[in-house]
């Protein structure tokens, strides 16, 4: 069987997100996104926030078998203990390919683990959670970014609509 993760901090998910979750669970027979736990970072969202928002937009698409969880540590070590065979990972640019490569090259290194890139669609390409919340925090309409549920609470975050 073949068992997909697409790890990520999500914080919070955006379309460009879901979009390589779907794209993923139409290749694989398992796919689970597992969300980082940094206690080095303070997110705007808490991990729990994150999962939440990311079971229920995963739901409201259709993807009922996608599996979401969150982990500690190495990423290759959550590979090796929930028998994860591929780690997907969405490509914007050439700048995230660079970074993307490195780290591909090194889980490989640590583990038996391949790392899997899809290019983003092209209407998401420019997308990131950082620059959501930029632009949200300064007033900027981003609801067409996001899943409704995550607009929703990102307008509860931050006191005000994100448009
Ligand atoms: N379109 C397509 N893909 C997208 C989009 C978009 N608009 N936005 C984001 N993505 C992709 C990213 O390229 C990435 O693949 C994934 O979605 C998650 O993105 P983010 O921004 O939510 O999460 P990141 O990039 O901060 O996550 C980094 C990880 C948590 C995956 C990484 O740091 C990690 O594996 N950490 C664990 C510690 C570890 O193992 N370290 C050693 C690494 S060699």
């Amino acid at each position: 069987m073949t068992h997909a993760v697409c790890p990520g901090s999500f914080d919070p998910p955006t379309r460009g997100h879901l979009d390589i979750v779907g794209r993923t669970a139409r290749l694989f027979d398992r796919v689970t996104v597992a969300v980082l736990v940094n206690p080095d970072k303070q997110g705007l969202f808490d991990v729990a926030e994150r999962m939440d928002l990311l079971r229920r937009t995963t739901a409201e698409l259709g993807l009922d078998g996608v599996r979401i969880d969150s982990f500690t540590g190495l990423l290759v070590d959550y590979c090796t203990a929930n028998g994860v065979t591929a780690i997907v990972k969405g490509l914007r640019a050439v700048s995230d390919f660079d970074y993307e490569l490195q780290m591909a090259q090194m889980n490989k290194d640590l583990s038996a683990v391949d790392t899997l890139f899809m290019p983003a669609s092209p209407e998401y390409s420019f997308l990131s959670s950082s620059l959501v919340k930029q632009v949200a925090r300064l007033g900027g309409d981003v609801r067409h970014l996001l899943p409704d549920a995550v607009a929703e609470a990102l307008a509860g975050k931050l006191g005000g609509g994100p448009g």
